[in-house]
């Protein structure tokens, strides 16, 4: 199946609350998110292999995908259909070789000299960002607008998805900017209607 990055939901199962982060992705993905990430910057490894396990059940024929965040051997375990990984994370080159040729592997881009030295034949997207500041993310970079996208994407011989900061309204900015996508936390998570928060994207989607 081709690589949808249109609505990539990036999940914090602390801001999905009551709500649940099960329930909260079935329902953003009929919404119409195409692709989702399991990121929990708290939970043990073992928590997050079987959190993964019950995304990867939650999602099956769905055609969406599920990428783990950061942890290489919580992807190997969880059988996840991909990894992302941010500039000190797991490196791309261990990550291909014990995923194997299929897995989504994608890297997070705050600059162009980042993006210089990304190793694009390992990859299959970058996440390009943060467009703007945000509290989903304490330690992130120094944000980059909408000129600061356009001009990576342009450098970009990948796919690419934009994330921080964004909200449904941002949607054609981001499009004219050239990136694929669009990468959320919060305008999902934790919204009162997570199905409508996706749908508010109405991004076109591959199905
Ligand atoms: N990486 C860069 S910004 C960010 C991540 C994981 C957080 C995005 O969250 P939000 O709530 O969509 O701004
Ligand atoms: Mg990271």
């Amino acid at each position: 199946m081709p690589l949808d990055l249109s609505l990539y939901l990036v999940t914090d199962a602390a801001l999905c609350g009551d709500a649940g982060l099960e329930q909260t992705v079935e329902a953003a993905v009929k919404g119409g998110v195409t692709i989702v990430q399991l990121r929990d910057k708290h939970a043990s490894d073992e928590q997050m292999v079987a959190q993964a396990k019950r995304l990867k059940a939650l999602l099956a024929g769905t055609g969406v995908p599920l990428i783990i965040n950061d942890r290489l051997s919580v992807a190997l375990e969880s059988q996840a259909d991909g990894l992302h990984v941010g500039q000190s994370d797991a490196a791309v080159q261990a990550a291909r070789s014990l995923l194997g040729e299929q897995a989504i592997i994608g890297l997070s881009i705050n600059t162009l000299a980042q993006l210089q030295v990304a190793p694009v034949k390992l990859l299959d997207y970058v996440g390009i960002g943060p467009v703007f500041a945000t509290v989903s993310k304490q330690d992130h970079a120094q944000p980059i607008g909408f000129g600061g996208l356009a001009s990576l994407v342009k450098a970009c011989l990948l796919p690419s998805v934009a994330i921080g900061g964004l909200k449904a309204e941002h949607t054609s900015a981001v499009q004219r900017a050239g990136a694929n996508g669009l990468a959320v936390i919060s305008a999902i998570c934790g919204q009162p209607d997570p199905y409508q928060a996706a749908r508010s994207f109405q991004v076109s989607r591959s199905d």
